[in-house]
């Protein structure tokens, strides 16, 4: 079953969505209504496979969810449920990364890359897109069809699919030709979504939870973003709420790089494109040292060998004082004194700390003031062979000579 045309920008990738929605590779709507596994794309026209992505659908409280992926990217197999991930049957944090794969949170999105020219980003709820490389055009299989370029009516789809249309189509149409969709025009098909939005009506159930087209209009609104599109705010309060975390507020084109107390700046140079979800309002960066939302940058914290200090929180050293300030310290250095030592005739230490072996046979310069023109003391050192090999020397007599002509020497014995 085809519900419409497949737009040019957009026609590497297959997304899943809501009521049983789905976008084949080449811009094929349609929707399969069920709660089994199913494999969403193979790799399937060569003789090792490089991916395998499968879907299992689940349906929670008259709202379907998708509750398990497994994705087999060359050698690696993740398995993604809601709050979980694991890695080649380990459980894992993110980010992660191997050779092959590169897993990241962004902002409601999970995202993995894989190096094979994959990339899917799923919402940890009804919302999961997969993009391909060219490369692998023709040689798809599952329900995100073949890639190859050409919609065809039957792809895939059995007959027992068909949903007859029962919503308003002007109704659906006025939704998508909204002005806040005005970037959107030219870039995904509206007709397609007209058609999917009467579907939705379709099944539209007044004691369902939340409004049925809100999945459907996520999804366009998503679609116009990988298109390069801009959405504007299209939920409200009454509209599609989506609720967000305390000190958090949502985004339909959010900076998927989030700003945080230890990176304050890493949305300067984020090379994502922006992305929907659950944002720091502006002048705020997520506290990653408590984890606990957002905060002023001026508020966040620092951590100091595994102790947190508050903003504004100081430590005194034996060298410096330092202020907790924007989650960075900021140092003063104070006098304070430092040695430099000869050991055993050849070891020496500086006053940095750094040591090494010197075999003299001279008087040396230990250390003198060189900042100015009349140099306030000068220490110097007599190193002389002591034994019967070129490696043994000793300190024989130090001698400190001041600026008054003051002139102190010790000798040995
Ligand atoms: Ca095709």
């Amino acid at each position: 079953m085809i519900l419409g045309v497949s737009s040019q920008h957009n026609e590497q990738v297959c997304s899943v969505w809501g009521n049983y929605h789905y976008k084949t590779f080449d811009g094929n709507y349609f929707q399969l209504p069920a709660s089994c596994n199913y494999i969403l794309t193979s790799h399937c026209s060569a003789s090792y496979e490089d991916f395998n992505i499968q879907l299992r659908h689940q349906v929670v409280d008259n709202e379907p969810t998708i509750s398990k992926i497994t994705m087999k990217l060359q050698g690696t197999v993740i398995e993604l449920t809601k709050g979980s991930l694991s890695v080649n049957g380990q459980i894992v944090t993110l980010p992660f990364s191997s050779s092959e794969v590169f897993i990241e949170k962004m902002a409601s999105y999970i995202s993995v890359k894989a190096v094979l020219g994959l990339v899917a980003m799923w919402n940890e709820d009804d919302s999961f897109m997969v993009k391909l490389d060219d490369k692998y055009k023709n040689q798809t299989c599952g329900l995100c069809g073949d890639f190859n370029g050409i919609e065809v009516y039957n792809e895939f789809i059995s007959n027992g699919t068909f949903y007859k249309n029962c919503g308003d189509e002007n109704f659906c149409r006025d939704i998508f030709s909204s002005s806040v969709f005005s970037d959107c025009r030219g870039r995904v098909s509206i007709d397609s979504f007209v058609q999917v939005c009467m579907k939705d009506l379709c099944h539209c159930n007044s004691t369902s939870g939340s409004f049925c087209l809100c999945k459907s209009i996520a999804e366009y609104s998503r679609q116009c973003v990988h298109a390069g599109g801009k959405p504007e705010e299209w939920r409200s309060e009454y509209f599609c709420p989506h609720p967000c975390p305390e000190s958090m507020i949502h985004q339909e084109c959010g900076n998927p790089c989030t700003d945080t107390c230890t990176n304050p700046e890493i949305g300067q140079v984020c090379e994502h494109h922006c992305i929907d979800g659950c944002f720091c309002p502006p002048g705020t960066v997520f506290d990653d040292i408590h984890n606990t939302g957002c905060i002023p940058h001026s508020e966040c914290s620092c951590v100091l060998g595994g102790k947190i200090f508050a903003s504004g929180e100081s430590y005194t050293s034996s060298c410096r004082d330092c202020t907790c300030e924007q989650g960075q310290w900021n140092c003063i250095q104070k006098d304070c004194p430092h040695s430099c030592s000869v050991e055993g005739g050849s070891h020496i230490t500086t006053y940095d700390g750094k040591a090494y072996t010197f075999h003299g046979d001279c008087t040396y310069v230990l250390s003198k003031v060189c900042t100015s023109l009349c140099t306030e003391f000068t220490v110097q050192g007599d190193l002389v062979k002591c034994g019967v090999t070129e490696t043994e020397t000793c300190l024989k007599s130090v001698t400190l000579a001041l600026l008054d002509g003051t002139n102190v020497s010790a000798k040995k014995d």
